[in-house]
């Protein structure tokens, strides 16, 4: 199931919220996307280059807003390639493996390395903590604290959310919550511009 199946035409239309999502390799990622997107369980292939697909919200604010997500390769020789499709995103998520203890400084120095991306400032970033179904998960406020989460505060809003991809629990609560961080970096962005204009 590759992105090279969806018609382009589709994904670049302005009714649809540009999302990308990004994280180490075998974090989840596709599995989130196949998810959302089938509402089951897909076995997954390491993804070489990325996938793309439309989804549509489910619950709270984001219920029947459509998303086209991207999900790009997380292997370290593809992580240059995330730099391309921030381009003018309106959200990220990004997957973490909340029981890859070894790899969790290389997942929070890669998030730091999104964060730094001028094309990214502003841009709100939501972090699934995924794969709490396995025993020795981290929970999120552990994984808020060794990632240095509060970090991203400055330049990023950004909220936690814990998530078990394989059954698709906490998923679509966590569109919802990136939804609602857009929503109100919209609202800020629009009031800001506002202010400018008046102080002309
Ligand atoms: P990626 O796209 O980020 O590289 P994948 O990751 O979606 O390919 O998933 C990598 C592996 O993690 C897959 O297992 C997948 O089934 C598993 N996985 C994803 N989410 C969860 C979860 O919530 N809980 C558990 N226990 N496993 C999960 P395989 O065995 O196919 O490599
Ligand atoms: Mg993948």
């Amino acid at each position: 199931m590759g992105g090279q199946q969806s018609s382009f035409s589709q994904l670049f239309t302005s009714s649809s919220r540009h999302v990308v999502m990004l994280g180490l390799d075998c974090a989840g990622k596709t599995t989130v996307l196949y998810r959302l997107k089938l509402h089951q369980y897909v076995n997954t292939v390491p993804t070489i280059g990325f996938n793309c697909e439309k989804v549509k919200g489910h619950i709270g604010k984001s219920k029947g807003v459509s998303f086209t997500v991207w999900d790009i390769g997380g292997q370290d020789k593809l992580r240059p390639l995330w730099r391309t499709y921030m381009h003018h995103t309106e959200g990220i998520i990004y997957v973490v493996d909340s029981c890859d203890d070894d790899r969790l400084e290389e997942a929070r120095v890669e998030l730091n390395r999104v964060a730094k991306n001028s094309e990214t400032i502003g841009v709100p970033i939501l972090i699934i903590a995924n794969k709490q179904d396995l025993p020795g998960a981290r929970s999120c406020s552990q994984l808020q604290t060794s990632m240095a989460l509060h970090e991203l505060s400055s330049t990023h809003p950004w909220a936690i959310m814990p998530a078990i991809a394989v059954i698709g629990e906490g998923l679509h609560e966590s569109l919802n919550s990136l939804y609602e961080l857009m929503l109100s970096a919209k609202k800020a962005s629009k009031a800001k511009h506002k202010m400018q204009q008046i102080k002309r």
